[in-house]
């Protein structure tokens, strides 16, 4: 007799990136609607609809009023690139019922008094920060990059690209990397040469979602493109014929033959770190362990007695500008935390204001109109 084991673990979404988390939620969504759902990822979204990427392949979906209403009350809500979603099948249209919930993100923070956050990417594993060899390392930024990832809840990963354009300099370039990135894995490849994209490519586990950030012009598509061993995304040298020349909407959600899927996101231009001081803090993981070990607990670490922050600096073993560089990035993730708090506020004033003058003029109403 003919056996054959099924393999219950399998799920025609799982080159997407399917988990068991993702798969909870979206019987949850399913059980909370009267309607039959169908799961799916989205690979481009707008403001009023989306490309979901479902097992057949892309399919254009409109957002359900549900879905409407939330992204109105908080735009971050809205479906962004990676998001789970359920569909519903309405006569010929399909229809976001519910975006799923999100674990890894990355997000943009609102640079305006009045704008909001918004989420670039969601359902992120890991984020390869990439930084060319032949142009600094810029130290700063990459702990801009590093909070960044942190606050959003995805790994950092970083690559050292171009790494055949630094000559002698490579060595000293991946030391400085190393240093502002304790703990944290560095790739150091190039795609003109091949180096360390085996090593990458091992990494980039079938079913996790990656992002790569990093300036214009870093190399992130051509590292994409030679891990790939195929031209996924558009290039330096052809993007600039092509723009302006596209008809349909521009996929974000990639496949890498190897498994793993790149969201592949609109450059970061402005990097501000989020209102939360962890992701700088974890970021900073050496400084904040000494901090952790001063006599006082609210150590100020600008000369108190007992100070283990100032001790290491001058015993040389903390870089005085590193902690320059902690102490600026909490005052702004401080700072941006008491601006988000304060357009809250304005926010719920403006909501009661409207309450109220609703209330009124429904007992307006109700007493003939007078
Ligand atoms: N020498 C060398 N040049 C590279 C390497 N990787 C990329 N480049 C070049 O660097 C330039 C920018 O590369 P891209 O891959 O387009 O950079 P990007 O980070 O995707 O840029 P944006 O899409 O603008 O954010 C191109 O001219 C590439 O040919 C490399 O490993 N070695
Ligand atoms: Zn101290």
């Amino acid at each position: 007799m003919n056996i054959r084991v099924s393999d219950t673990s399998s799920h025609p979404l799982d080159p997407l990136g399917w988990s068991p988390r993702v798969s909870a939620a979206f019987d949850a969504a399913s059980r909370a609607s009267e309607h039959p759902l169908v799961p799916g990822r989205v690979s481009a979204a707008r403001r009023g609809g989306s490309v979901v990427r479902v097992s057949g392949g892309d399919v254009p979906a409109d957002h359900s009023p549900a879905v409407l209403r939330d992204a109105r009350a908080d735009p971050a809500a809205a479906p962004c690139t990676g998001d789970w979603v359920a569909l519903r099948r309405s006569g010929d249209t399909w229809l976001v019922e519910a975006v799923l919930e999100r674990s890894g993100t990355l997000v943009r923070q609102g640079i305006a008094k009045d704008s909001h956050d918004q989420v670039l990417a969601a359902n992120v594993d890991r984020v390869l920060i990439c930084e060319a060899a032949d142009q600094g390392p810029n130290v700063g930024r990459l702990e801009r990059f590093l909070s960044l990832v942190w606050a959003g809840g995805a790994e950092p990963v970083v690559a050292v690209t171009k790494a055949e354009l630094a000559g002698d300099r490579l060595p000293e370039v991946v030391e400085l990397v190393r240093s502002v990135a304790p703990g944290i894995e560095v790739h150091v490849v190039s795609a003109h040469t091949g180096q360390g994209l085996e090593g990458l490519a091992e990494r980039m586990a079938p079913g996790t979602t990656w992002v790569l950030l990093g300036t214009s012009g870093a190399g992130k598509s051509s590292l994409v493109n030679a891990v790939a061993g195929r031209d996924l995304m558009d290039t330096g040298e052809i993007r600039g014929d092509k723009r302006g020349r596209h008809t349909t909407t521009h996929r974000q959600l990639l496949s890498m033959p190897g498994g793993a899927v790149v969201l592949d996101i609109p450059g970061v231009r402005r990097i501000d770190v989020p209102g939360e001081t962890e992701g700088v803090d974890r970021t900073f993981a050496d400084v904040t362990d000494l901090a952790g070990r001063c006599r006082f607990r609210d150590c100020a670490h600008g000369g108190e007695p007992g100070c283990a922050v100032r001790a290491a600096v001058d015993a040389g073993e903390l870089d005085l500008s590193r902690l320059e560089r902690w102490n600026r990035l909490r005052r702004e993730a401080e700072r941006n935390r008491a601006r988000g708090d304060a357009r809250l506020r304005s926010e719920q004033t403006r909501k009661w204001k409207t309450a109220t003058r609703e209330g009124r003029e429904r007992g307006r109403l109700k007493r003939g109109g007078r």
